[in-house]
This record gives C-alpha cells, structure tokens and sequence, in this order.
C-alpha cells in the first residue's frame, strides 16, 4: 500500500445502535472501492470487520475492527465499532481515533438510544457527523420517518443529501441533491442514471422534491457569507459550491448530512464512497489537538508529517499467537518500522517492531505511516492511551474516557490448577478491555470481575477458554457480611484435660463488649497475677483467632473490645496453647450471650439518568431498601438527573439490568463501599441459611 499524508486520509469510525448495519456497510463500502472479492453477511460469519470466533458465534460485532482501504487517491480506515451498549468501551476508541463518525440508523426501527449515543460522543469529542439511513430496501423501512425523528431528535443541522424516491412503498430511485440527478442501481450494485423525480418523493406530503432541496440549499448557505448572500438571491449554488459548503459544515459540526443506503443491493454505496472522500474532513482539516508535556503544560500539535512524530495508542488486542497487537493513530510526524520512540507515560523507551496496515484480520506490512493515519505495532510495552513520541518532543494525549464497569462477578476456576492460566489471562484480557476490571476481594476471597453487563462477561469467559485455554465459571458475588455484638457480657473459658502424664490448663475470665474498631480491642485488667503475663499474647492470640469466624453464620466479627480480667492457672499443667483454647472458649460462650447480629455492607450509589426516568428508579431503589440522599441536575449533561443514594450491597446485583431497562441504556451509575449496617432481622435466617451453603 502507498504512503498517504494527511490531505489523502479519511478516519471514519462506524457507530449506532446494535443491528443499525454498520458492519454490513462496512463490508458493501469495501466490496464496492474494489479491497475485497466478494460481499459478506454477519449472519453468514464471513465479513471482513466480524472476523473474531465470538463474533461470528453471535452474529454481532462485539470489538471495534480497523478495516483500511484505497478508494481512488485516498486511504479510508474504517473503525467498525459494535452497538452493543455492552461493547460501548469499543466504540469510544473507534470514536476517539476516528475523524468523522458515520451514524448508521437503521430505515426500520429509526432512531435508537444507540444513535444518540454515538453522536453525543461524536460531538463531545468535537468530531464530524454522518447519518446513514441504512434498509432502505426493506418493505418495512421508511426513510422519511426516520428523517424526520432525526431532524426532531438533532436539531436543524441534520440535513439530507442523498434521499430514496419512494413509489408504492418501494424505493424507485436516489436522488443525489449535490448532482441534482437520480439513479437506479442494476443487480451488481451499478448505477444507471434516471430521471429526476418532479414533485413528491415520499408518500409523505411535506417531503416535497423542491422543499428537500429548499432545505439543502438552506442548510448549505448557513456554513458562508457568500454563500448566504447568494441564497438570499436566489441563485442556485453550483455543484464546487455544495460540496465546499457541506465540507466545512461537516468540519465546524453545523451540518450532518443525511445519505440513505441498500448494504445489501448496493444502492447509493458508491455514492456514499464519493462523499467519503469529497465531503468528509481529513485529519488535516482538524484544527491543532491538545496535549500535555512532561511538565504539564498544553501542546498544540497537528496532523504535520515534518512535524515530530507522536503516536496514540487507541486500542489493544490480545492475541495468543500474534501477541500484543496496538492501533496507534499517528498524531504528528511519522512512524517508522524499527524506530525509536519514548512512551511518554514513564517516559520509557520503546522500540517499534514491524508495522502493519490492517484490513480485519489482513495485515500487510508498510515501512512507515505518517501523521493523520492509523497504523498497528505488534508486541510493544506500550498500553492503550499511551503516547509513543519522538524523544525530542514527549508530549501525552488526553486518556480516552471509558464507561465505569459496575457489573459484578465471582470468576470460579472450573478446573484445580488452572489458577495461574486464569490469572494471566484475566491479566491479558484486561490489557485489551479497559472497561474490564479484575480485582480481589481481600473478605470473601473470591476474584472478581468487573464489566459492562453480562454479555460483556460473558464474552470475557469465553475469550479466556478459546484465546487462553482456562475455563472458568461465574457465580454471583459473595457479599462480604460480618458479625458484632450488641451488649457487654463477662464469661469464663476453662480449658482443662487430666489425661495420663502432663495435663492441659487454662483458665479465664473476659468482658465483652461492643466497641468502635474493625479489629478485636484486646486490654488486660488482671490483678495479683491470676494469669501470669506471659500468658496475655496467647490469650489475644486465641480470641484474634476466633475474630475470623462469628457464632452465627461463620462470618468475620467486627467490633469487639474484649478485657481479660480475672482467671486462674496451674504452675506445671498451663502452657501458652491451653490459655489460648480458653480463651476461644470465653469467645464462643460470650459472643452467644453478648445479643450477637450480622452486619451488610453499604454501598453509595450515584445514579445518572434521563430526568423522566428519575420516578421509576427512585421506586426501583425503595424495593432495594436503598435510602435517596438527593436529586440534582448533571453538570453539561442537559436533560439527566443524579440520582444520590445508600444501597445495601446485597441488593444490588440486578440493578444493571434494571437500570438499562428502566433507561433503554442511557442510564448510567458508580457505587462503592461506604459501611457497615446491621442486616435487618427479616433477612438474618436467609443470610445465615446460604451461608452454610457456600
Ligand atoms: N435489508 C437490509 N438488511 C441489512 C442492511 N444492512 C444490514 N442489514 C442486516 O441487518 C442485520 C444487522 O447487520 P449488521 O451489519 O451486523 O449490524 P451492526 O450494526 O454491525 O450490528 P452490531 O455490530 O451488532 O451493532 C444483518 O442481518 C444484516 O444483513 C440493508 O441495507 N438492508
Ligand atoms: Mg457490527
């Protein structure tokens, strides 16, 4: 493949919501600029962008796959992103390397919270938008519905381009508003010019032909001066004049425009390819990118091949048998295979290997990439969000922003002594999957794993059989309960045993009470010598002992002050060891009479969602036993609401789920341990029950 610069590149990340046909797009886009033979089907397991086993075992796009191609003088790298919102941390790396996101929104089901996700990130991250109004062949779509939901839902920059003419509820031909001409696309997806339809495109009366283009032309003359003075004139924009003002819309984000597409018959997929090129910007019209130096200060840098070169990770892979594969999007300069470059993030050296240009699973190898394009490196120390920088001048980019994992599991070695396969690649999984977190919980014991919901797991546990070879099962986390005492009670712990030469005694009498500590108070009030001194560390020692299992289901005790204050001892059958087996006595026999109860933890939850779905997440957090602490707008997030709440811990497993139904995934939330309570006396016996379970 030859060397592109800047002008020549067009970094498109494919988003939307899940099934909208992004990769099915991705693959028509493909097939048509002539980079593959033939045109594949996600339902059939053979596209290019759906190459992963897991992905053609689902029929879904479950990783963002870089796809590059050559399209006339241009190289296009596609960023096939999955709509899963389980996958979302896929998206926002293909968001982040892209500079324009193309919207896929299916002719069918229209606007989704998928598609306002896709271009909420797309406009935080300052990119350029594209809507693609994909099914257009269906005999269930309707291309103007969906229309107007988007112009209802965006705003008056949505502006369309390229449009269906509808007849009989079937699309007769497209028409392209900047050519002002209408096509027809025979078997092989060719486009055979056709007349231009003169009134009504649509069964839909407002959609009239001369109002579309009103509207185009509108929208065109908002982006210049000159323009704007010739619209008010009257006068008709020449085609240079179209695609000029619809470039720098797109580049200063006035204008989305609107194209309709067949994936599947090819309908408008070489016009799609010609706006790639003429109307999308290229990562040279990107105004400078903002990064950090060592000293903490801000770094204007731009898409400049002479510049020096910077490089940012966006994206990792885990390959068992390739290795470490890193995406880098060169930010300036250039990168060249074998070169060294300084990992500004402890400001390491790093030595590049080969450098590929993928297409899916295709890889060829190129000699250098320079700034503005999208390059892999295999096998480098490197980590995604890392900047690679020439060492004379080591700057950062900003950290790509992930989605919090808030979905919890236990992972379960299925087989003995697979635990270190489990924990290395546990370990490589989370080098490529950043919005997983694998942690352990120092009470339960138990491994943990962190993601974006069940599929997201699901996935992780499949990728850890087929890519590492350890099989592990989930099971809900244990919750960490503990037991304390209510009252203060004094006891005795005897222990004595006469049997045959040397006997065994101990012999001591403690106060128990509750008191503010996680660990056991241990103080010693004994007079005249009742138990020798020499005997208080096993005494502590005993009762230390007896603080990691409660009387009542075996949990860790908490809050306990015990005072040895009286006792007795033998001068030749007391040793260290029997004093310690009465003090476990003492602990036994005291904890049972000091009102013992069972403590669950308490979690602080801060919820984010859409303010219309605030009533039915207060009411889901009632039947949680959760506490509301308060409501208040979100910060630069107009229209959500955060929701502030204490919820037991217990009772927080399926509030995932729920809250991605109750919000249909726009909701978000954080919870993290706050404290103890005690668990009320309705649910001891259930808690007390699955714990002889485990
Ligand atoms: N009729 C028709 N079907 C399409 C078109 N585009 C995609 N499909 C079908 O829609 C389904 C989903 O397509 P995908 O390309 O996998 O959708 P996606 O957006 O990549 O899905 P995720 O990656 O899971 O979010 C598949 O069955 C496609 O064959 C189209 O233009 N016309
Ligand atoms: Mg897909």
């Amino acid at each position: 493949m030859k060397a592109y610069t800047a002008e020549n590149i067009r970094n498109i990340a494919i988003a939307g919501h899940s099934g909208s046909g992004k990769t099915t797009l991705a693959e028509a886009l493909l097939f048509k600029a002539g980079a593959t033979e033939r045109l594949g089907k996600t339902v059939d397991g053979n596209t290019v962008c759906d190459y992963d086993p897991e992905e053609i075992k689902r029929k879904a796009s479950i990783s963002a796959s870089v796809a590059s191609f050559e399209y006339n003088d241009v190289k296009v790298n596609l960023l096939d992103a999955p709509g899963l919102f389980d996958f979302e941390g896929e998206s926002c790396e293909a968001i982040t390397a892209s500079d324009t996101v193309l919207i896929t929104v299916s002719g069918k089901s229209g606007v989704k919270v998928g598609t306002e996700k896709a271009y909420e990130k797309a406009v935080k991250l300052k990119k350029a938008t594209m809507f693609v109004i994909t099914k257009v062949d269906d005999p269930d779509a309707n291309f103007y519905n969906v229309l107007t939901d988007l112009k209802t839902v965006f705003g008056p920059t949505v502006c369309p381009v390229i449009v269906p003419v509808i007849q009989g509820g079937k699309v007769a031909s497209y028409v392209n508003l900047i050519e002002m001409k209408a096509y027809t696309y025979d078997n092989n997806g060719n486009a055979v010019e056709t007349e231009m339809p003169t009134a009504e495109v649509s069964e839909k009366l407002e959609y009239r032909m001369d109002g579309l283009i009103e509207a185009f032309s509108e929208a065109v003359a908002e982006t210049d001066d000159e323009l704007m003075e010739k619209f008010f004139e009257g006068e008709a924009f020449t085609q240079k004049e179209l695609v000029h003002g619809l470039h720098k819309g797109m580049n200063s984000g006035k204008i989305t425009p609107v194209i309709c597409c067949s994936d599947i018959t090819m309908g408008c997929i070489d016009m799609l390819l010609k706006e790639i090129e003429l109307l999308m910007p290229s990562p040279a019209d990107v105004p400078s990118v903002e990064a950090e130096s060592a000293d903490g200060d801000i770094v204007e840098t731009n898409y400049d091949k002479s510049a020096p070169a910077a490089g940012f990770i966006f994206k990792t892979i885990a390959d068992p048998f390739v290795g470490k594969m890193s995406f880098i999007k060169v930010m300036s300069g250039e990168l060249k295979a074998n070169g060294d470059y300084i990992n500004s993030k402890g400001n390491t050296p790093e030595k590049l290997g080969k450098l590929y240009v993928v297409c899916g699973k295709k890889q060829t190898e190129v000699a250098s990439v320079s700034a503005g394009d999208i390059v892999a490196a295999v096998k480098i120390g490197a980590a995604t969000n890392d900047t690679l920088c020439d060492a004379s001048r080591v700057v950062s980019y900003p950290a790509i922003e992930f989605p919090k994992p808030c979905f919890k599991m236990a992972v379960k070695a299925k087989t003995q002594g697979d635990e270190a396969k489990i924990s290395s690649g546990l370990q490589r999984l989370t080098d490529e999957d950043l919005t997983l977190l694998v942690s352990q919980d120092d009470s339960t014991k138990e491994t943990l794993i962190a993601g974006l919901g069940e599929q997201h797991l699901e996935v992780a546990v499949a990728k850890l059989k087929t890519k590492f070879g350890a099989d592990v099962l989930l099971t809900e986390p244990k919750i960490a309960y503990k037991e304390t005492i209510r009252k203060k009670v004094k006891v005795q712990g005897k222990h004595k045993k006469q049997s045959g030469g040397h006997g065994q005694y101990g012999d001591v009498w403690i106060e128990f009470e509750p008191c503010v500590s996680d660990d056991l108070v241990f103080e010693e009030k004994v007079f005249g010598g009742a138990v020798p001194k020499n005997y208080f560390p096993a005494v502590e020692k005993g009762l230390q002992d007896c603080m990691k299992k409660g009387v009542l289901a075996g949990f860790p005790v908490t809050g306990v002050k015990a005072v040895l204050v009286d006792g007795s001892y033998h001068p030749v059958d007391s040793s260290e060891m029997a004093f310690k087996t009465a003090a476990g006595i003492a602990f036994k026999d005291g904890m049972k009479q000091a009102d013992p109860a069972i403590l669950e933890p308490i979690g602080s939850l801060l919820v984010t969602v859409p303010d219309d779905n605030t009533g039915d997440v207060m009411g889901d957090l009632n039947k949680r036993r959760g506490r509301v602490l308060g409501m208040n707008p979100v910060d630069g997030r107009k229209g959500y609401t955060a929701v502030e709440a204490e919820v037991p811990m217990r009772e927080m497993q399926s509030f995932n789920t729920q809250l991605r139904q109750i919000s249909r995934g726009k909701g978000s939330f954080t919870f993290d341990f706050l404290r103890y309570e005690q668990l009320p006396a309705n649910l001891v016996s259930d808690v007390i029950l699955s714990a002889d379970d485990t």
